[in-house]
């Protein structure tokens, strides 16, 4: 029977190396790490990413640091090397058991010399104590002399060539127990001067044990245990590390916390058993059951896995970046895949989840507010993309994807604007889902009221037309670049003034104080109110009688493709067209008149919504296009009644990293299409809809599956989904 909650691979392929990293990254929300191998190999890109770790690059921008790596862990056969590129690889195995993060791997190696053993990795870090990770190596060797096991904690990581750590110390300290010390390693990094320090404990895990070394090598300090090796006799090495920086503790304290910790950690067994234990509670809430359907089984569990280790449970500091904490692709940057693909996901099965990244831009109000003042405009405009201190961290240039000697300039950080919008739609629907008052008092409100004033200040006044506009810009559909009128955009807009009013006529009455402290601190004076209001009157909505929304102004009189003319391809439209070409067709690389309707659907009649599909979905580009686009596409499709067309973008949005569909899942998973997977269940498949009045659901199950089951929470209230087909 098919094991539904493992991702395994059966055979070692060097050339997909970076990809299967991307796969096997394990995490707990504090930090992840990439599938790289322990023993490590000249091309790999191994990494562990921590939450909150930025660091400037020169002439570029601010980006996750590659932190120091826990992970090595070197194993010898008398004296050989055991690594993949030598000897013979006679047989290999990895498993991710999704169920609780561990990932094992399983080889049988010959060395040059002829010694043959069995390894076994495994590795977890754990999601009961967030500072914690282990590593294990298990060897039954067919020879008769010494296996040697080699761990180290390495300071010299870099992000591809660029080097953020600088080391700060190193050194033995009393272990309790065994005959190795602990190792500790202090690093700092370059710019943003950042303290990272972790220590290491490593003990014997069954065999003889010969030697043992503490090597006070070089920014990679290593602790060695010798073991006899006897024909089919398993020996083995565990290695505990403990991590902390200075975003958790005073740079002072680092060292001495880490190497405590270690001290006192549980051996593997404990300390798996707290680790699963952990991951069952997250399960209960998150799991997602799909019957009759193997690989969307496991392939759903796999991205509710991706999202889950990158969720911050414990930090309302960071955001989780559009390659989540997997991969060094967008920099570690959040853009609106978290507010309007992930947050749903967090908002109705870990509602806490949700709060931590929506505070985040509370937090960085201070910097949304400067970057509109910057711009000439007042209120909060966020960032297109955003680090640490939330300002806007968008490159300007970057290489052509062609040809790398080109640059590109990227303007997405100067006009890709509805993000602001996007923030506010997800604080509200956060305090809809939930009824947390007391935050969307204390910080939801402020976030709708300020945005809302950016709005109204950037909009232009069209006195010909007599109507508001927003010129210039980029929607969500990025393969079209300085566009006048984005009916996304513009229809966003109107959105955020709507609700701001009401919010502000529902703040009091609710908490009148707090309205009174709000409107002298945003200066909402009645005239300003007033400027609301008519811009929401007399914005330029795209509306016809067909129902047909043109996605900005001049769309329609772009030339039109054919685009399954152009099958089978294997490269985008942008690839094909180029960039300036791509953005003069009606091509598209996300549909955002649809992303629209869907998440504004009480706002359009279902036979609206469905010409809009009828005219978009073939000009999109599903398969090469954005990521973001095919969950969405997928929930539309179910509210059209159109089931083959939605699993169709389904199946491409849960495969997009386990196939690495797109060829550049070695850069990180795809995070916002991982989590909106969840909403293709649930709001598609399982036609969810939340209302002031509760909830209903309308199964629109996909041919062969004979069961969609899942749970979410209602105003705090856990709520279960158990689902047939009809008549089953
Ligand atoms: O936010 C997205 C955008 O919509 C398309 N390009 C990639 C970004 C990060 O995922």
């Amino acid at each position: 029977m098919t094991d539904l909650w493992t991702v395994t691979e059966t055979a070692f392929d060097p050339k997909r190396q970076h990809h299967k990293e991307t796969v096997f990254t394990i995490g707990n929300g504090y930090l992840s790490t990439r599938g790289a191998f322990e023993e490590g190999y000249p091309r790999d890109r191994r990494a562990t990413f921590i939450h909150g770790v930025f660091d400037a690059v020169p002439i570029v921008v601010t980006e996750l640091a590659n932190a120091p790596d826990w992970l090595p862990l070197a194993v010898f056969l008398d004296d050989e090397r055991f690594s993949l590129d030598t000897g013979v690889v006679e047989s290999f195995e990895r498993r991710l058991d999704l169920r609780n993060g561990v990932l094992a791997r399983t080889v049988r190696w010959r060395s040059p010399g002829g010694r043959g053993a069995t390894l076994v990795f495994e590795r977890f870090v754990s999601l009961a104590d967030e500072h914690l990770a282990y590593v294990r190596c298990t060897v039954t060797p067919d020879f008769a002399g010494v296996v040697e096991f080699r761990a180290a904690l390495h300071g010299a990581m870099d992000n591809e060539g660029v080097a953020h750590w600088q080391r700060v110390g190193q050194g033995a300290h009393p272990a309790p127990s065994g005959p190795l010390p602990i190792a500790a390693l202090h690093c700092q990094t370059r710019t943003s001067g950042i303290g990272w320090a972790g220590a290491m404990h490593l003990v014997a895990g069954g065999g003889r044990r010969l030697a043992s070394e503490w090597w006070d090598a070089d920014n990679a300090p290593t602790l060695t245990l010798k073991m006899k090796a006897v024909p089919g006799k398993p020996v083995g090495a565990e290695k505990r590390v403990a991590q902390w920086t200075t975003r958790d503790l005073p740079e002072a304290e680092l060292v001495a916390t880490a190497v405590t910790r270690v001290a006192e950690a549980p051996a593997w067994k404990d300390a798996f058993k707290a680790n699963a234990a952990a991951w069952a509670i997250e399960w209960a809430r998150t799991d997602v059951v799909i019957e009759g359907d193997d690989e969307a089984q496991i392939a759903m569990r796999f991205n509710l896995f991706q999202m889950l280790i990158a969720a911050p449970r414990h930090d309302d500091r960071v955001n989780i970046g559009a390659k989540t904490l997997s991969g060094f692709g967008y920099r570690g940057h959040a853009f609106w895949d978290t507010e309007i693909f992930m947050l749903p996901l967090f908002t109705y099965t870990a509602p806490e989840i949700a709060r931590n990244l929506l505070n985040y831009r509370y937090n960085n109000l201070p910097a949304a507010r400067e970057k509109a003042r910057g711009n000439g405009v007042e209120g909060a405009q966020f960032p297109w993309e955003s680090a640490d201190t939330g300002e806007e961290v968008t490159p300007t240039w970057v290489p052509h994807f062609a040809d790398r000697n080109k640059l590109v300039r990227i303007w997405t950080g100067d006009i890709e604007i509805h993000i602001s919008a996007d923030i506010a739609y997800a604080a509200h629907q956060y305090w809809r889902a939930t009824g947390d008052d007391a935050w969307y008092i204390a910080k939801g409100v402020e976030l709708i009221l300020d945005t809302a004033k950016f709005w109204a200040s950037r909009a232009e006044w069209n006195a010909a037309d007599e109507r508001y506009e927003y010129r210039d810009v980029i929607g969500p559909d990025e393969y079209h670049e300085h566009v006048d009128n984005n009916a996304y955009t513009n229809r966003f807009a109107q959105w955020n003034l709507e609700t701001a009013l009401e919010t502000l006529a529902w703040l009091r009455a609710r908490a009148p104080e707090r309205a009174a402290q709000l409107t002298v601190q945003l200066d909402l004076t009645a005239d300003r109110l007033a400027h609301w209001r008519d811009v929401i009157d007399r914005m330029h909505l795209h509306v016809s009688e067909t129902g047909l929304i043109e996605q900005f102004d001049g769309y329609f009189a772009r030339q039109d493709v054919d685009l399954a003319a152009l099958e089978p391809r294997t490269r985008s439209a942008q690839e094909i067209f180029g960039i300036e070409g791509c953005n003069e067709t009606q091509v598209l690389k996300q549909p955002d008149v649809l992303m629209l309707q869907y998440l504004l659907q009480d706002h359009y009649t279902e036979d609206q919504i469905r010409t809009n599909y009828g005219y978009y979905n073939p000009r999109t580009d599903h398969t090469y296009g954005s990521s973001l686009g095919p969950s969405i596409q997928a929930i539309v499709a179910c509210m059209m009644g159109y089931p083959d067309d939605a699993y169709e973008h389904f199946i491409r949005a849960v495969r997009a990293d386990l196939r690495d569909v797109r060829g550049n899942a070695g850069d990180g998973i795809h995070g916002a299409s991982a989590a909106g997977t969840w909403q293709a269940v649930a709001f598609g498949f399982g036609g969810l809809r939340i209302t002031p009045e509760g909830w209903t659901v309308t199964p629109r199950l996909p041919k062969g599956w004979t069961r969609l089951a899942f749970s979410f929470m209602h105003r705090g209230m856990p709520q279960q989904v158990d689902l047939r087909p009809e008549g089953a």
